[in-house]
């Protein structure tokens, strides 16, 4: 099992926290998506993880990952 963290500063509230969960958890390979909305940061367990399909969902559902 992997596990993945972006940092994504636009998440603030329960909307932002679902939307993510939502979009990310339809990546083949991810198994829990957890949004952290005091640390701002999304963290994504699975087998196998494809960076760039979480990164798309992530933008998908309407967020930018920091740099
Ligand atoms: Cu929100």
């Amino acid at each position: 099992m992997s596990t993945l963290t972006f940092s994504v500063p636009g998440v603030s509230c329960a909307h932002c926290q679902a939307a993510i969960k939502s979009e990310v958890s339809t990546v083949a390979g991810v198994e829990s998506v957890d949004v952290d909305l005091d640390a701002k940061v999304v963290t994504v367990t699975g087998e196998p993880l494809d960076e760039q399909a979480v990164l798309a969902a992530i933008d998908e559902a309407g967020y930018e990952v920091a740099a």
